[in-house]
């Protein structure tokens, strides 16, 4: 099942059909341990509406009080390039040591003020020259800890700010349009396939600049990992999103520029769809 969050309502699109309840409120709906469950039956007393397909067309980011971590260097390929734009700095050996490390990078992305959703403006920090999307498979983790879904992620990251110096990653990676989430969140019956695969294309005037994809089952660590050391001393009221770690990074040789488009598909989920915004 998919959930999608309008302006007006929260959607839920089920066996081919479309629900909706005016009693349903966004962080009380999904803030919920066995979440596909709970929803199941609330449809049982809810109306299929055909018409608010229409509705989905436009989209908020699925996220309402739910605070944005992220997770860092979880495949080998963000290790590389991250060894890679530090070197120079000194920083190349911390990124090799967290990747190896039984505790995993994990680090604040965004309030969800600052985040957008599929069909809004991700942005690039002025003050930076070196600018990527990192798509990424994002969990929902609900308030008792347990993971209840996937939406897909952006991590928008300033390569050189973090690579001038790890201690400027919070600089690199929060700002405002920073982190997007969407279309929607995915609320399978179970734990999300391991062969799943990430795709991201990005188009700059209509042409394709970059395209690669990956399966999650490259990553490093298990996502009931990353979701435990998340919860162990912090307690988040209406559960938490938590980005797990990119396994694509464009050659160093690219940077986003104004107007690029960045579409990032997961299988199962759905395409993430952010313009960066012109300055
Ligand atoms: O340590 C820097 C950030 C790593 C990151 O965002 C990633 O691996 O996805
Ligand atoms: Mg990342």
């Amino acid at each position: 099942m998919h959930i999608f969050k309008t302006e007006q309502q929260v959607i839920v699109k089920h066996g081919g059909e479309f629900f909706s309840s005016s009693q349903w409120s966004w962080d009380t709906f999904i803030n919920r341990k066995g979440l596909h469950q709970q929803v199941l039956n609330d449809l049982r007393t809810a109306e299929a509406d055909g018409s608010l397909e229409e509705n989905i067309q436009t989209l908020k980011a699925p996220v309402g009080h739910q605070e944005i971590w992220a997770s860092g260097v979880t495949y080998l390929r963000s290790r590389e390039a991250r060894m890679e734009e530090s070197k120079d700095a000194g920083g190349g050996d911390f990124y090799a040591k967290v990747y190896d490390a039984l505790r995993p990078e994990l680090f604040f992305k965004s309030s969800a003020h600052r985040a957008v959703g599929h069909g809004g403006n991700v942005r690039i920090r002025n003050d930076s020259g070196w600018n990527v999307p990192e798509p990424e498979l994002t969990l929902f983790i609900c308030s008792a800890g347990t993971i209840e879904g996937y939406t897909v992620g952006n991590d928008m990251s300033s390569r050189d700010i973090e690579g001038e110096n790890p201690l400027y990653l919070p600089q690199a990676k929060c700002y405002d349009g920073a982190a997007a989430l969407g279309p929607c969140l995915y609320v399978p019956q179970g734990p999300i396939d391991p062969r799943t695969v990430i795709s991201i294309e990005i188009s700059r005037r209509g042409k394709i600049m970059f395209s690669d994809e990956i399966s999650i089952d490259r990553m490093k660590r298990s996502h009931s990992e990353l979701a435990e050391y998340l919860f162990r001393e912090m307690s988040f009221p209406f559960g938490a999103y938590l980005m797990t770690g990119t396994g694509i990074v464009p050659p160093d040789s690219f940077t986003l520029s104004y107007g690029d488009v960045i579409a990032i598909s997961i299988a199962g989920i759905g395409t993430l769809i952010n313009e960066v915004a012109v300055q």
